[in-house]
């Protein structure tokens, strides 16, 4: 026969370590709250957010942690590493372990190619470029940089990355089929596409430095027909821009060209941050009417 071990009760001072430690994993899960949850609760509060998209590949990683701090002071909810297929290997990872150093805003993958990935990041857009002709833009980079992103245990953000005209360099790079300004239906079924496959997040993007940015009726259009969290980008370099799309439905807006000019970097933040948080609110009322 064998005697059942049965756990031995426990001492009045180990009960006590038991709760210390409960309570030390509680307070540990709490500051490490997901990114998505961080985003989804500034979406809830503010009506929308605000990302900044910063390149390694246009600055020292010192400079890029500057113009972090300076759009955090300014209220955006996120910093975005990525968008060129320079920004990779020893200058990513300088450039994002800076950037954490100088702020306690969640910073996130946004990669070209699998040379994107750094395990020093909070998440990354896990994304693919749905409208793109060549494969390997839509899963052949994924399928090299996912085992990285599980050996360093990022958090994945399933994005569908949408090319729209003009779609700049990254859409002659990405081999874009760019979605014609014109076609809001067609951004709508690509929108619904993801949202089926289980992608919980749809960026439309016009491109970094676009003469025009994504038109209000697409924005509209794709927040009509699912429920993804909508990120807008490319082109909005003014309040203006960045409220009418969080009008028309954005969740979140990316700017990027516009904090590489460190004059009036901070102010013009603040701006299109005030905007977007306004924007939203007339979104609101707007779905209220119309229910
Ligand atoms: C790039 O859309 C972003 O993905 C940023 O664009 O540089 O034009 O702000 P801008």
């Amino acid at each position: 026969m064998y005697a059942v071990q049965r756990p031995q009760p426990l001492e009045g001072n180990q009960v006590q370590e038991v709760r210390l430690r409960r309570a030390e994993v509680e307070i540990e899960g709490a500051t490490r709250m997901k990114v998505e949850e961080r985003l989804k609760r500034a979406i809830a509060r503010d009506g929308a957010a605000h990302l900044t998209l910063i390149d390694p590949a246009k600055q020292a990683p010192r400079v890029a942690a500057q113009i972090a701090s300076d759009v955090a002071s300014a209220g955006s909810d996120g910093i975005m590493v990525g968008g060129s297929t320079l920004a990779g290997g020893s200058l990513l990872d300088r450039t994002v372990v800076e950037i954490k150093k100088a702020i306690k805003l969640p910073v996130i993958l946004f990669p070209a190619s699998e040379a994107g990935v750094s395990r020093h990041a909070d998440a990354i857009f896990f994304m693919s470029m749905l409208n793109s002709r060549d494969p390997y833009f839509i899963t052949g980079a994924q399928k090299r940089g996912a085992p990285l992103v599980k050996q360093f245990k990022l958090e994945t953000l399933p994005m569908a990355y949408l090319l729209v005209e003009p779609g700049q360099a990254v859409g002659r790079v990405g081999k874009a089929d760019l979605l014609p300004r014109a076609k809001p239906e067609l951004a709508a079924a690509y929108a619904l596409t993801a949202q089926y496959l289980g992608m919980r997040f749809v960026y439309l993007e016009a491109g970094s430095g676009a003469p025009i940015p994504v038109p209000t009726n697409m924005v509209r259009a794709v927040r009509k027909a699912t429920q993804a969290t909508l990120i807008v980008g490319g082109g909005i370099k003014t309040p203006k821009a960045a409220g009418e799309r969080v009008k028309a439905g954005a969740d979140i807006i990316v700017t990027g060209t516009i904090v590489e000019h460190a004059k009036d970097r901070v102010a013009k933040i603040r701006e299109i941050v005030k905007a977007i948080k306004l924007g939203r609110g007339a979104w609101r009322r707007k779905c209220k009417r119309n229910l």
